[in-house]
């Protein structure tokens, strides 16, 4: 018998699939279109991570069944490959960034090669390549003419490490989401883009598509919509307008606070506060947001020594500053109503301010702020109603004094880095006509070579020290003018890289409509959890831009989106090099080839679920292939179908598994399957062809040879993908003969298999079986699929 040699069969296979182009997609074929797309990823020096198997061989599993059902697959991958770890092992070692990313870029590549990963390679796309980052940046001044791309001086968060502006988004629980440091509050003029003019349709339409719930839910928070009202108070001469959400506690609210930030404060502080409030104001300014947000923090705060007027009932109550009210949400004003809501509550302890009840709530009333709704109290007229329409009814009975409002949490999204790895972002300053975009028939804007990748720490970029590159004219009047410095931040190259695959050649547009109307939307979208509310929304914004003017055809770039579960090490940390917990792909497709990896990444679990790595896994994956080759050696053209029932059903369980992501479900129906196979005994050789299509999605290369061996000469991955009847999917009828003391007294027809409690539950049931039990069954007697028989 041959032995079962992976390295042999690999590299075979993976030579012929390449050569035949087995992953090609076909740009006009009639046949129905599939786009499956995967994260690409960001090629680090490390090379592939498990972690990435997992999602690119579940994927390639959807990618090559659809393939045999005959649908014209796009299934392309590239490289997203401007960032921070590139940038800093060029500042270490010298090292020119393109060249580290080539070089990681093959090592990537090669490794998806040798997992059998059926990408289509002529596709490939590389962000930092400037035949793409040219496209980058004409996306970019396409923002910039439609007013969603500006600048502007605002406190943002600031990587003293990385010496950068961070979004919002990248900052995780207050640290940097690089490398965890700390991160500060800084003014820095910066590219903001728009996307809050997006914020209402972002939310909307995901009713139009298929995400994971929790996906949804995510981007739901981020964008965070709040309805409610603005209402205006007076101090002195002056308005000073909250939002609020609750406007129907309105006669509860008993002092206004304004953020520590806000204009008004240092005009109605009175000369005895000034003191204590500018103390205070200097305190706070470099607090995050999260900090000052922070519940489980003592609330802080400094009374201006100004009273306002409520518009409800012209009440003087007392206006105080406080960290825990932002300047970058609402107004950056509340009215406080310690009654109900638990930090105002908090704050009126602490300084011994008044608390006043408005609403009564239904359920039993606790002793903290009732933050519920119920019936409305010790608010006149009001006295009675039900809160939620109370809402309403204030706000209409104060006239301009106050108006529904509507809020986000979405901020504009903070789109310039001041480093060297990135896209430059495409404009002159010129003294005369200001800002002015580059013309597009200039684009890209290409990196100049440079000596220091170092940052300058003075907020600048690198780039602003290459005197020859920033010196340049202004494309408008001539003039000596300068170019912008900062570069994008690593999010928008992958903001369309979808749109690129569909038309990756193309010099006079980043694609084609026609190839974009063939291909869009991506059918099936699997990324990480970590980048919904970064990548995804980002992206999600573009092409929203995109479609609006005409750009691309539809308004959605993502038909269903899912989400793989991190591949923990076996020590159920993160596998991390610091911990030493990090599994290396490579020495295991050396040492039991990739389709043992493979499948054993589809079996270890759900496929949306964190799992720890199993040594043990991998070795029951490679003795289950070595059975499978074995039993090729029994194969006979003679030998019919042991069990056609559970093969059809056998073909249902596979199909929906990979149609639903339960690989592991899939993998474990082989592995029955292959166990009826008993030792010595023949095979039916039409059975293990239809076998051998099944596995062809997840142990390619296994599949391939075997099928071969048999004398095919088409490759199995070509194959139609096997049906099923229905009708025989279901488990056939068994007759139960009903006993009662050993008499017969019915029969049921059940499915085979029925176990002993259902048919039991069933019998009772039976008119002339309920007439002989006259008592509790001291013993039932179950034979399956033939007899039951209750024995009084
Ligand atoms: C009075 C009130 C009474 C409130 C009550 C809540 C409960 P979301 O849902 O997150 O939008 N708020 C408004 N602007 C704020 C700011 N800049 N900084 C901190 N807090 C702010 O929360 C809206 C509520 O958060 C608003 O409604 C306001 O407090 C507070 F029983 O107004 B509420
Ligand atoms: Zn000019």
């Amino acid at each position: 018998m041959k032995s079962y040699d992976h390295h042999a069969v690999e590299t075979k296979w993976q030579k012929v699939w390449l050569k035949k182009e087995l992953g090609r997609a076909n740009d006009a074929a009639k046949s129905e279109k599939c786009y499956i797309l995967v994260e690409f990823p960001y090629p680090s020096g490390d090379g592939l991570h498990v972690g990435h198997v997992r999602s690119y061989t579940a994927l390639d599993a959807v990618a090559r069944k659809s393939r045999m059902q005959g649908k014209n697959v796009l299934f392309p991958m590239g490289w997203d490959a401007f960032g921070l770890p590139t940038e800093n092992y060029a500042l270490k070692t010298g090292i020119d960034p393109r060249v580290a990313t080539k070089k990681n870029v093959d090592t990537f590549r090669s490794q998806m090669q040798r997992l059998g990963i059926s990408f289509d390679w002529s596709r490939e796309v590389n962000t930092t390549d400037p035949t793409y980052y040219r496209w980058t940046q004409w996306i970019f001044l396409q923002l910039l003419k439609h007013g969603l791309a500006y600048q502007a001086t605002i406190p943002i968060s600031w990587c003293p490490k990385d010496k950068t502006g961070l979004a919002n988004e990248e900052v995780v629980g207050g640290k940097c989401e690089r490398c965890g440091t700390p991160v500060e509050r800084r003014l820095q003029k910066q590219w903001m883009l728009k996307i809050t003019a997006y914020a209402d349709r972002l939310l909307k339409d995901l009713d139009t598509v298929n995400y994971e719930e929790r996906i949804k839910t995510q981007q739901v928070n981020w964008i965070g919509k709040s309805e409610g009202a603005e209402i205006t108070f007076t101090i002195g001469d002056h308005d000073v307008t909250v939002f609020t959400t609750r406007p129907d506690t309105l006669f509860g609210a008993t002092y206004l606070v304004l953020s520590p930030e806000h204009p008004l404060v240092n005009e109605i502080t009175t000369p005895e506060q000034k003191n204590d409030v500018v103390t205070y104001q200097k305190k706070v300014a470099n607090k995050s947001d999260l900090e000052r947000q922070s519940l489980d923090k003592e609330k802080t705060g400094v009374f201006t020594g100004a009273y306002a007027v409520n518009p409800v009932n012209n009440e003087n109550i007392p206006v105080w500053i406080a960290d825990y009210v932002l300047m970058g949400y609402g107004t950056g004003a509340i009215m406080a109503v310690p009654a109900h809501d638990e930090r105002d509550y908090e704050f009126a302890m602490k300084f011994q301010l008044p608390i006043r009840q408005v609403i009564r709530g239904t359920d039993e009333q606790k002793d903290v702020a009732y933050s519920g709704d119920g019936i409305v109290m010790n608010s006149g007229s009001f006295d009675g109603m039900q809160s939620r329409e109370a809402k309403k009814k204030i706000v209409e009975s104060l006239g301009d004094t106050a108006k529904l409002s509507v809020n986000y949490k979405l901020r504009d999204w903070v789109f310039s880095r001041q480093h060297y790895w990135g896209e430059p972002i495409p404009v002159v300053h010129c003294e005369k006509c200001g800002i002015v975009p580059v013309p597009e028939d200039q684009l890209p804007v290409e990196l100049p070579m440079v000596e220091k990748y170092q940052p300058s720490g003075t907020g600048e970029s690198p780039l602003a020290a290459i005197a020859d590159w920033v010196n340049t004219v202004c494309p408008t009047c001539g003039n000596p003018a300068k170019r912008e410095t900062d570069t994008m931040p690593n999010w928008a190259g992958s903001s369309w890289y979808f749109l690129r695959y569909t038309d990756p050649a193309n010099t006079k547009e980043f694609a084609s409509k026609k190839k974009l109307k063939h291909w869009l939307p991506v059918d099936l979208y699997n990324g990480g959890m970590e980048h919904t509310t970064l990548h995804l929304l980002y992206s999600r914004f573009w092409h929203k831009f995109l479609f609006d003017h005409g750009f691309v055809p539809t308004a959605e770039p993502y038909q269903r989106r899912v989400s793989h579960g991190i591949v923990l090490a076996a020590d159920g940390r993160k596998m991390s090099k610091s911990f030493g917990n990090v599994v290396n792909p490579d020495e295991l497709v050396e040492k039991f080839g990739a389709d043992s990896v493979r499948l054993y990444e589809m079996f270890m679990g759900p496929f949306a679920d964190m799992i720890p790595w199993d040594p043990q896994g991998i070795v029951g994956m490679r003795r289950f292939l070595q059975r499978v080759w074995n039993v090729a050696e029994r194969v006979d053209a003679e030998t019919s179908i042991a069990d056609e029932r559970a093969m059809n059903r056998t073909i249902m369980l596979i199909s929906k598994g990979v149609d639903q992501l339960g690989f592991n479900v899939a993998v474990s129906e082989f592995m029955k399957w292959s166990n009826t196979w008993k030792e010595g005994e023949k095979v039916s050789r039409k059975e293990f062809e239809v076998f051998l299509k099944l596995l062809s999605p997840f142990a390619p290369h296994l599949a391939e040879e075997l099928w071969s061996q048999l004398g095919n000469k088409t490759l199995v991955s070509l194959e139609r993908w096997p049906t099923y009847d229905e009708s025989l999917t279901k488990a056939a009828d068994a007759k139960i003969a009903v006993q009662v003391n050993g008499k017969l007294r019915g029969t049921l027809v059940l499915p085979a298999g029925t176990e002993q409690e259902i048919v039991a539950s069933n019998a009772m049931k039976l008119d002339n079986v309920k007439k002989f039990m006259t008592g509790e069954p001291r013993k039932t007697i179950f034979v399956k699929d033939r007899l039951i028989n209750f024995v009084l």
